[in-house]
């Protein structure tokens, strides 16, 4: 029997050993190996799994106060039984008399079993107190066992927070190592970087040292040249004074440059104007041309023909000098019914024609009058005067009488001009 026991022993431990690889309490430790475990949450741990085992050793003494019930009320029962067996066999004892020693010694049996049945009485009591305190102790397991429940509930939502920490921890272990390894790559790359840089550096040592020669030199040409920034700087000032005075120069040419450009504009307009008149002018000259060779052939035919008897030829036209004196007024209607009218000097060579048929203080009538409007003098054909030939201080229209106009013939000379009164009795000259 100790054998027995001893592998039911084993068992029991093998079977704890497998459940506490699947326990949270072996979980939990070993989640919490680490140095930031905290010990608080270790104890709430370890006091779960103790009151587990509690409900583990409390599982017999419940089947222990179940047992003690059954058993009182199996004692009850037999009681019950005893008292009604001995009361028929009393009854059956007072009839029959022969059957007397046959009761006495079933008194003394039921004296026996009731002697017997107080004891279990007692032995009762005894389970009855145990069964009350027993009841007690479990309802204060079960008040522990809820408390417990409780805290199991928490430390489970805190195992399942650890847990998803735990895995994100993983994960960013694992990215982390990625890392690493690129980091790693990156650092062989960076050591051959590294040396090539190293290898580059030595030459640029070389050529820094050609460089410091270089320098040297260089620095001598920046003394030359600045001097000659200098130099170039006041040459630069100067020409930005000169810069400054030409661009005034060129502001006012560009004012007089526009000013000439709107006269040009101007000019032109004019230019176009003018050609236009030009043109107009040119085909006005054509046609004059066409007239003017009319005319001089005419001119030509007239200067050919001879002048009827007692007139006298000059140029084109013909003149006669009257013997008679008579008023301007007449004198003009005496030639007007000869076919002509008062002459008209027209030239500077008639003038001289006229002066020669004319003798000394003869003055004459001529067509010249300013009757019409005091002061200004016209030819009696309508055309304006335009050379003149008169005396000096005349015509002074003399007491605001003198409208006609008379000849004056001089020798030698050209003759001259006076006004007269129109009234005045004279020779006259008529032209056709
Ligand atoms: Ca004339
Ligand atoms: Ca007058
Ligand atoms: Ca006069």
């Amino acid at each position: 029997m100790p054998g027995e026991e001893k592998r039911s022993k084993r068992t029991l431990m093998e079977t704890e050993k497998k459940d506490v690889k699947t326990n949270p309490l072996y979980i939990c430790q070993s989640l919490m190996s680490g140095k930031e475990a905290d010990q608080s949450l270790r104890k709430y741990v370890q006091l779960f799994f103790d009151s587990a085992d509690f409900q583990r050793k409390k599982l017999p003494s419940r089947c222990a106060t179940v047992c003690l019930g059954l058993l009182c009320v199996v004692l009850l029962a037999g009681n019950i039984g005893q008292v009604v067996y001995y009361e028929i066999i009393g009854r059956l004892a007072s009839a029959d008399p022969a059957q007397a020693s046959t009761s006495a010694a079933l008194t003394a049996e039921r004296k026996e079993l009731e002697a017997r049945l107080s004891n279990q009485t007692k032995e009762k009591d005894l389970l009855q107190q145990s069964y009350t305190s027993a009841t007690a102790e479990r309802d204060e397991f079960n008040a522990s066992l809820g408390n417990l429940k409780k805290e199991r509930d928490q430390l489970q939502a805190s195992y399942t927070a650890l847990k998803q920490e735990s895995d994100e921890l993983q994960t960013s272990y694992n990215n982390t190592q990625k890392k690493l390894e690129v980091l790693k790559t990156e650092h062989n790359n960076l050591t051959a970087s590294k040396d090539q840089l190293q290898t580059i550096y030595s030459n640029l040592q070389r050529e820094k040292d050609e460089l410091q020669t270089l320098f040297v030199t260089l620095t001598k040409n920046r003394d030359q040249l600045q001097s000659s920034y200098s130099s170039l700087k006041r040459e630069k000032e100067q020409l930005q004074k000169s810069y400054d005075t030409l661009r005034v120069g060129k502001d006012l040419l560009q004012t007089s440059y526009n000013s000439l450009w709107k006269g040009k504009e101007q000019l032109q307009t004019s230019y176009n104007n003018l050609r236009r008149e030009k043109e107009q002018l040119q085909a006005n000259y054509s046609s004059a041309s066409l007239v003017r060779d009319q005319l001089e052939k005419k001119i030509n035919k007239l200067r050919s023909t001879p002048c009827q008897s007692g007139w006298k030829k000059f140029d084109i036209s013909c003149y006669w000098v009257s013997t008679l004196k008579k008023n301007w007024t007449l004198s003009r209607q005496d030639c007007k019914e000869k076919g002509a009218d008062l002459i008209v000097i027209n030239s500077r060579e008639e003038q001289i024609f006229v002066n020669t048929l004319l003798k000394l203080n003869q003055n004459a009538w001529i067509g010249l009058t300013d009757s019409l409007e005091e002061g200004t003098w016209m030819w009696v054909d309508g055309t304006p005067v335009t050379m003149t030939y008169w005396q000096p201080n005349q015509p002074n229209s003399f007491n605001g009488n003198q409208d006609c106009g008379e000849f004056v013939p001089k020798s030698p000379g050209l003759g001259e001009w006076n006004d007269d009164g129109c009234f005045a009795q004279q020779v006259w000259i008529c032209e056709k």
